[in-house]
This record gives structure tokens, sequence and C-alpha cells, in this order.
């Protein structure tokens, strides 16, 4: 039979007050973050936004296939051109593409095609699902439960930027093939999810929204 190398988990072990007040601070901290769609051009040092994709790819994944890459784009001709082929796409999203019911909820977000954010921003980090993996010789090896191994490790992601004390916004244009183009991507990746980082602009402001209470986000069996 093959054995497999099994290491120690270094499990981390706080007494039950401590587990009571980190549990709830940690809320707290979470529950400040909010996404901002104007940023300040002020530059991030490269190591933090390194540290932040790293706790990313820290998350768990179907068959450990990290089926991820994150695109880190500061060029500003390179975001020129996202924002160009984003705006083309989201035009025609708030005039037509979008039905009447989906305009409306959006409209407490103050949102509209005009993309600023995505030269603004210092860092836009493009993420990509990779539907399978290139063997060396060429043969395709398959990824498992890709959608939701990406999808946690963005909220991974998420995380690591407010920790950091950044900003972001989950920008989601739509169709999204012009980020394959643009970052000439190889065949088994697509486009997830857009992220501009950096600090947010002065006095930001951001919609008076309100989270769901417990109670209607939980059932108790
Ligand atoms: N992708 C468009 C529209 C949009 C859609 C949702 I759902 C939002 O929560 C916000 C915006 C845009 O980025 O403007």
């Amino acid at each position: 039979m093959t054995e497999y190398n099994f290491v120690e988990y270094i499990s981390q072990r706080f007494d039950e007050s401590s587990m009571l007040s980190r549990s709830k601070e940690f809320y707290d901290f979470m529950n400040k973050r909010r996404t901002v769609r104007d940023f300040s051009s002020k530059l991030v040092m490269e190591e933090i936004i390194e540290n932040i994709i790293m706790t990313a790819s820290s998350a768990p994944s179907g068959a450990h296939k990290q089926p991820w890459t994150f695109c880190v784009v500061s060029d500003p001709e390179i975001k020129k051109q996202i924002r160009k082929a984003a705006e083309k796409e989201e035009y025609e999203n708030y005039h037509g593409r979008m039905p009447n019911e989906w305009i409306e909820d959006l409209a407490y977000l103050g949102t509209d095609w005009h993309k600023p954010f995505l030269e603004t921003a210092p860092y836009l980090i493009i993420v990509f699902k990779k539907l399978y993996d290139f063997l060396p010789e060429g043969s395709h090896r398959t990824n498992y439960y890709v959608t939701e191994s990406v999808g946690i490790a963005c909220g991974f992601l998420l995380a690591a930027i407010h920790n950091a004390g950044l900003a972001a916004l989950t920008h989601t244009p739509s169709p999204m093939g012009f980020l394959t183009e643009i970052l000439n991507r190889p065949e088994n990746e697509r486009p997830f999810l857009l992220i501009p980082v950096g600090y947010p602009a002065e006095n930001v402001k951001v919609p008076d929204l309100k989270r769901k209470q417990f109670k209607e986000i939980c059932v108790r069996y």
C-alpha cells in the first residue's frame, strides 16, 4: 500500500475567554470592511500586495489544486486598456443589457458605466480560475470545485486587503473575456473577478447599507 506523508498539525489553541474576545473582535473588524468605489492613486508597497495574495492562496481548494492565478496590474497603459474595454461592456449593460429590475436594485449604489477606478487605483488584481492544469508534456489534468475554491480564495483576499488597511472593490464587468485578451492568459484560465486595490480616496463616502441580522441569515436545528 502506498504510504503518504502526513505531518503534525500545529493547531491554534486559546482559552475560552480569549476565543470569545477574538471572535468578537474579528467580527467587529471585518464588519467595518466596505466596498469602496473611489481610490487614491497613492502607491502601495509591492510586498504588501504579495502578502495579500499569498494569504488568498492559503485558501482550501478541491484536491489542493489551487486553481487560481492572480494577475497584478500596475502598468498605467494596461490599466487604461482594461478601463476602456470594461467601460465599453458596462455601457451596453447600463443601456439595455441589464433588465430594469437589476438597474433598480443598483440605483442606491450610484454606479454607472464610468469606471475611473480602473485607472486611479494603484493596483488591479485580476483573479483567474483555472479549469484544468497543463502537464509538462501538454496534456490536461482536471481541477475540482474550481468556482468554489476560487470564491473562497477571493474571500481570503478581501479579508487580507482589509486587514492591511487597504480598500477594494469587487468589480465584475460583464462579459469579462477582454481580460483574457489584454492579459494574454492561456486557454485553461477564465476571468473570475477584477479587484482594484489601494487606499480609499480622501473623505470617500459609501452607501448607508445595513447588514442582515443573525436571525435572518442563520437557522438553528
Ligand atoms: N457590473 C456593473 C453592475 C453592477 C452589478 C452589481 I450585482 C453590483 O453589485 C454593482 C454593479 C458595474 O460594475 O457597474
